[in-house]
């Protein structure tokens, strides 16, 4: 690779684990709010996390349980009144404090800041959620770190597609080989390496039996100063902080 010139950063379960205690329990509050006797729990969410995206998430559950009334003309807007309230529920539960960067993220973005390296998000998610998440974990100038953030439907197709990832990279004017990926997840995975990104995974909650074959680094972390990452950097077995000398090794 050229040399590194941005970061790109997936934002459930890789800036913070915001799935098992943020979204999952604003969805069960959409649901109970509608009189809904929908209800998912731990591994139930777990199993629907395979299907990325919030309203594509529901209908899909719906699908599964009674397909003829997801079928019906108004399901649509059950969904979408479903899914405002779940943005608004998760907003306030962020907005709360509920959730915490996971370890090393503030560390690896003030550095790569101070070396003035470019970031940017690529995430499926609202974008009112990564708003109100950098706001409450960084503070009101958390979203100006972020040169470009892609999230929800500015792209038509959610991640695996590439999409979201093909369109930070075009408002960015960057080449992907520029570029490094942060991801968690095996659908995130499979979008930033269709987008032809080299992608650092670190899984989490609900993806560490997850396959990251061919992944440039395949960590349990970004690893802090006492508490390293554990697992598979460039193709060998690793254990260390994840700091910007560590990635620019990795993508030489
Ligand atoms: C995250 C998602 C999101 C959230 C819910 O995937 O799939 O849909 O679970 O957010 P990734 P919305 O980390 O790969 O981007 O309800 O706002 O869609
Ligand atoms: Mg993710």
């Amino acid at each position: 690779m050229s040399d590194l010139q941005a970061l790109i950063f997936d934002v459930d379960g890789t800036l913070a684990e915001t799935e098992r205690d943020g979204h999952r329990l604003a969805f069960n509050q959409a649901f109970a709010e509608l009189g809904l006797d929908w209800h998912w729990d731990v591994p139930t969410y777990g199993r629907l996390l395979a299907i990325t995206g919030g309203k594509e998430r529901m209908l899909h559950d719906w699908q599964q349980r009674d397909p003829q009334a997801a079928g019906r003309p108004e399901a649509a807007a059950l969904i979408a009144e479903l899914h405002r309230r779940k943005t608004t529920h998760y907003v306030r539960i962020v907005g709360e404090g509920a959730l915490a960067l996971r370890p090393g993220v503030a560390r690896l973005l003030a550095e790569a800041r101070d070396a003035g390296l470019r970031l940017a998000i690529a995430t499926t998610t609202t974008p009112d959620n990564v708003e109100a998440l950098l706001r409450s974990t960084l503070g009101a100038a958390g979203v100006d770190l972020f040169e470009v953030i892609g999230a929800g439907d500015v792209v038509p197709r959610k991640k695996p597609d590439p999409g979201i990832y093909t369109w930070v990279l075009e408002r960015m004017g960057l080449q992907p080989a520029h570029c490094l990926a942060f991801e968690d997840s095996a659908n995130g995975y499979r979008a930033a390496t269709a987008a032809g990104l080299r992608t650092v995974v670190t899984t989490g909650t609900y993806t560490r039996d997850e396959t990251f074959d061919g992944a440039l680094a395949w960590l349990d972390g970004l690893g802090e100063a006492g508490d390293p990452a554990r697992g598979i950097a460039a193709g060998s077995p690793w254990s260390g902080v994840v700091d910007l000398a560590t990635l620019r090794r990795w993508a030489a």
